[in-house]
This record gives C-alpha cells, structure tokens and sequence, in this order.
C-alpha cells in the first residue's frame, strides 16, 4: 500500500473564509459561530463557513418573501429570467476549476470527476434557461361560446432548497435553475460539510445581475437552520435532497402549513446481469457503478444481481478490475476513488461490512479502511454470497462496498431487486431486447439502465419509486414543478342567470 505524500496544493493553501448571503449582502451568522471544514482527503482544514441559525435562516426567509412578492425577479419576462441565467452559467463554467477544486477538497472527490461533475452543471444551468422561456399554460375555447378558460402556470413561491455533500455543485443545480426560471426566490442551505462551491455561486449570481434576496445562502446544521427551513410558514415549496430519514421529517414538517416537497433519497440500486450479457462492458459497468464518488452516490450500483450460472466467474473479474483501481489523494488527476467524508461515516461503512461477514457473506476483496498517512479511506470492497435479507442487500452503505447476489430466473430477479424500500435507478444487461424491456418494465425504479449505467442528461427526469424520493428532477417539467396552476374562468358578454 502506498503511503500519500502530502500534495504539494496544500502548501499554499489559504483556508478559505465564507460569510452567508442574505438579501444581497455578503453578512456573518447572527450568533457569531464558525463551522471548520478538514478536507477529507488530507485532514487539513481547507474552508471556514459562518455557523448560521435559525435567526440566520429567519432573516433569509423573510428576504426571499419580500423579494418574491414585490418583484423585480417575479414580475420579469421569462426572457429576462433566462438571459440571467444563462450568464450564471457562462461565469460558471469560467469559474468551474475553482467551484471543482473547492468540491474535490471539501467534500474528498477525486478532482477529475469534480472538473466533469461541473461540465454537467453548466449544460443544466443553461438547459434550466432554455425552459424558462417556454413555460406555458393552456387555454380552452371548446367550453362554450361565452367561456374561454385559461390555465396558468405561476411561480409558486419561496422555495427552501436543502442539499446534501456528496454533489455539492451539481446538486444545486438541479434546483435552483429551474426554481429561478419559473420566477421563484429561494433559501438555499447546502450541507455544513461542503458550503463553499455554493457559496461561490451566490457570488456568481450577485456578478449576474440577479436581484437581491432572490437567492439567499445560508449556511449551518440540518437542526439549526435546515428545520426552520421546512417549517416557516412564508416557504411555499422544498427542495431536499438527502437521507430518506429527514427527507420523511421534512415531509412531516412540510404538512404543518401544506408546503409542496420534492424530496430526492436514498437507493440500493440493482445492476440485474443474465448469462448472455456483454461481459466485459458489464465488469466495467459495476466497478464503475460501485465505486464512483467512493459509493457515497444515491445511483450506486451497490448490488449485482447475478445469474447463478456466472456468478464465479463475474465476481472473479470484478475483483481483479476493483485491484486495479486507484484510490487516494482526491487532488491527483489519476485517482478513481477518492477519501471518505467523515472519520464517523467511514466507520459506519466499516460496521456494515464487519456485520455482513459476521451473517454468512463472504469477502471477495477489500473490506477495511485504508490508513495512507492523511485524510480517511475504504478499500474497495465486494461481498459475495450475500442473501437478499442481509441489512447490506437492503440499507444504503454510502462507500465503495458492492454485495454480489445470484438468481436463477427473471422472475427471481425482478423479486429481489424489488424487495427493499428503496427504488431509484436499477440496470439490466442482457443482449436480448425482451429480457431488458421486461426488466425495464418490472422493475420500480426511476430510472432503468439498459447494458449502460449511471449515464444521464438534463433532458432525462431524474428521482425515485418507493422511498427513494417524491417527484423528478431535470426533464422538461422540471421549471413546472416550481409552480403553481391557476385557472382564468373568463365569461364573454353578459352572464346568463
Ligand atoms: O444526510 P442528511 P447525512 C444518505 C446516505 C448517508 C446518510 C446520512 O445514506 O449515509 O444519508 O447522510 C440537512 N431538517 N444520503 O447525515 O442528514 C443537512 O444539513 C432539515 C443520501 O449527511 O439527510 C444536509 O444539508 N434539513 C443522499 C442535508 O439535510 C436537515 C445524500 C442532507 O443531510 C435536517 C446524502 C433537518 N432536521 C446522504 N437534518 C442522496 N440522496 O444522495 C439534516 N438536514
């Protein structure tokens, strides 16, 4: 095992400090507390965040009301919103190698994927942009001669939008641009582990000329600023995405004054393989699907569901590509699996695997944490044998660790990757067109992978079945669902009693 050397960027390193955004202004918390960020990777302390509350969160609620109801954000054209946006996202991609670098350190993502994660925000940015400006409603004039009805899509509101650390940047975008092309304001938390590349944004929209208390950015702890956010009674709508445990307290809070949530979760995502499939794509696909973002990625293709005949011989080369892929330093351009986010979730990964070996499974590769001299890191890791039961068949990990189960018909296998509660996305790999569309078609999930996995586009509606999350993301509905329906009963000429 090598040992890292502490990577010469850290030398220069300037902590960065971060105040919050509230109503235009760049301003500190209300109490006066300081949130530290260590990177991951390397164990320094990287960002210092205002450590906000809920007077914090109050204050930006306040703003992000008056801001909605007396304009100018609200009252603007859809053009004038789109042409907005679509310069937050040409400064983005100006400043994509400072947003990546700050979500590689903060949050232990290797920095390549960061560069490509914010590629993938920029083109939402100005997908965002383009439906802004096509927002429509519909209008009826086969009602009778003396009716014409309208129906309107109006911005709906003061939107909370909570995110979680695993996406710090492309997350937020899945949200916010679409909140603000269908003319809405929004409270925007981000997790207090990673805050700085959506801090940087707030400085990014205020050079873009969108008005104040449009966007506010606060910053702090789900129970000190994220509660406020899903209880006030001047928040039209949330956004979260996150555990599927606050995500049902959000939901439960929302109910106090009947908010509207979208709600992205959790997932324990099925890769379904059948003896015909294209073998090595597939072995490509779950190392890949596994490992990505370290496995803390709510698409992690977490299990494989193998046909019994080639169960050996896939868990055989799954191992021998997981040998070869480089975990480390998240800032070397090469490394594929980067750090943990907390000392605290490593060791919940680390007990998950302990547990499933304990309860029969067996450990094909990797299985502990990996000491290199800085920062917190897991080895990739494969346990087969696993039985659908087990609680790592059916709980989210949130690590680089892959549970290997078999079946014997599609039948079976639709059974299993069906059982547990969540159902996010799911991938069949089959050269047979009718054993993938019955895959496809049998399987809850969102989104359904066929011989690929994990690929996406923000023209593709993204979320989950069961307790993966309520609604989508992306698509073009996604402006939609940051608004209201309204409908105009019109009546012409005088009205018959
Ligand atoms: O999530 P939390 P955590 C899963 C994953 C992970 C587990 C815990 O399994 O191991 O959740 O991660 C804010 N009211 N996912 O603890 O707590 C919080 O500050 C309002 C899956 O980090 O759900 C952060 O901004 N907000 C997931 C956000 O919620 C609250 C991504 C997410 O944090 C709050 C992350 C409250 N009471 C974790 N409590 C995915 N879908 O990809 C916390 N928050």
């Amino acid at each position: 095992m090598t040992v890292l050397v502490r990577p010469k960027a850290l030398d220069n390193l300037k902590v960065r400090e971060f105040q919050m955004l509230i109503d235009g202004r760049w301003t500190n918390g209300a109490e006066g507390g300081v949130i530290e960020r260590k990177s991951p990777g390397h164990g320094v302390v990287v960002s210092r965040y205002q450590a906000g509350t809920r007077v914090d969160a109050e204050r930006a609620i306040a703003a992000a009301r008056n801001a909605f109801d007396n304009g100018p954000w609200s009252h603007m054209t859809g053009a004038e919103r789109s042409n907005i946006i679509l310069k937050a996202a040409d400064l983005i991609a100006v400043r994509s190698d400072e947003l990546a670098y700050l979500d590689c350190i903060e949050s232990g993502k290797p920095i390549s994927q960061a560069k490509a994660e914010l590629g993938g925000a920029v083109d939402i940015w100005r997908y965002a942009a383009a439906l802004g400006r096509d927002l429509h409603g519909e209008s009826y004039n086969t009602l009778g001669e003396g009716t014409l009805g309208v129906v309107l899509r109006e911005a709906i509101g003061v939107v909370s939008i909570i995110t979680p650390w695993n996406f710090p940047f492309l997350i937020v975008s899945q949200k916010l641009p679409f909140a603000l092309a269908a003319g809405c304001t929004a409270v925007v938390k981000p997790s207090e582990l990673t805050s700085g590349s959506t801090l940087l944004l707030g400085e990014i929209l205020m050079e873009t000329g969108v008005p104040a208390g449009v966007v506010n950015i606060i910053v702090g702890t789900g129970a000190e600023v994220g509660a406020p956010m899903t209880t006030h009674p001047d928040v039209d709508m949330i956004s979260f995405t996150g555990s599927t445990l606050v995500g049902k307290l959000t939901m439960a809070n929302a109910a106090q004054t009947l908010k509207k949530v979208s709600l992205e979760l959790g997932g324990k995502n099925p890769q379904i393989v059948f003896p015909d499939a294209e073998l090595d794509d597939f072995i490509d696909a779950a190392v890949f699907g596994a490992y990505f973002n370290a496995g803390e990625c709510c698409n992690a293709g977490s299990r494989l569901i193998v046909h019994r005949d080639i169960a050996d011989e896939v868990v055989q080369r799954v191992a021998a590509l997981s040998a070869k892929v480089k975990v480390g330093d998240p800032l070397d351009p090469q490394t594929k699996v980067g750090a943990i986010i907390t000392p605290e979730h490593l060791a919940k990964i680390d007990t998950y695997v302990r547990n499933a070996a304990s309860a029969g499974a067996n450990l094909s590769h990797g299985g502990s944490a990996l000491d290199l001299g800085m920062g917190q890191f897991m080895s990739p890791t494969i346990l087969s044998a696993v039985q659908p039961e087990m609680a790592v068949a059916r709980e989210e990990v949130f690590g680089p660790v892959l549970s290997v189960l078999t079946f014997e018909t599609l039948e079976d296998a639709v059974r299993i990757a069906n059982s547990i509660d969540y159902g996010l996305s799911a991938g069949v790999w089959s050269r047979d067109f009718d054993t993938c569309l019955k895959i496809g078609r049998r399987v809850r999930a969102g989104t359904v992978w066929m011989n690929t996995f994990m690929d996406g586009a923000s023209e593709l509606p993204f979320g989950g079945y069961k307790q993966s999350g309520l609604g989508r993301e992306l698509g073009r509905h996604a402006v939609e669902d940051y608004t209201e329906t309204k409908t105009l009963n019109m009546h012409i000429g005088r009205r018959k009693v």
